[in-house]
């Protein structure tokens, strides 16, 4: 949303997770976080919000042959994300896969699908420095050793509303 527009109100709520149900029951689908409210209908889980918003402020490719590139892309971080929480060793097999993704779309120099950044391009890179950087504006150590991954990563924290939240972002406790 922070790509696009300014005009988003980001509410944090200071608990811990099982205290989190009972600030948001009755409210939220499955009793769990992120939730987006928009006009009084709430949406919960964060890739169905992630497309959601991604629609919305055409992020989203267009084609529907791209749509799935895309959400090959944002299933390859699920899994990615379960593979660095059971032993960081595994990795660098996803990440070479992820580099080699990368290099058949225009050499690797732009993005994960077509000529435009999209929901994967955010997605791929919040995981990689969720996971590896402490989202710190760095590329991962663990990421240099994929230079098209690197770069990638390297050009979407510094597209300019996407490096001015990860400055001004507010904590999470997690
Ligand atoms: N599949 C859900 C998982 C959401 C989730 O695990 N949320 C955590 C906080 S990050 C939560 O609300 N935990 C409290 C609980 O499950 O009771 C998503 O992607 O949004």
């Amino acid at each position: 949303m922070r790509v696009e527009s300014e005009k988003t109100n980001d509410p944090r709520i200071a608990k811990k997770p099982e205290q989190i149900e009972g600030r948001v029951s009755g409210k939220a689908p499955f009793g769990q976080l992120p939730l987006l409210e928009v006009d009084g209908t709430v949406l919960a889980q964060s890739f169905s919000i992630m497309r959601y918003v991604a629609n919305e402020v055409g992020l989203a490719p267009s084609t529907n042959l791209q749509k799935a590139q895309a959400d090959m892309i944002v299933d390859g971080c699920t899994d990615l994300a379960e593979l660095v929480e059971q032993a960081k060793a595994a990795t660098p097999t996803h990440l070479k896969f992820l580099e080699d993704i990368l290099a058949t779309n225009n050499g690797g120099k732009g993005f994960f699908v077509g000529d435009k950044l999209s929901h994967a391009d955010i997605a791929m890179f919040n995981l990689l420095n969720y996971a590896f950087a402490h989202g710190k504006q760095v590329v991962p150590d663990e990421v240099k050793h994929f230079p098209l991954l690197a770069g990638h990563c390297a050009r979407i924290m510094n597209i300019p509303n996407i490096k001015k939240w990860l400055e001004e972002r507010p904590e999470t406790a997690m």
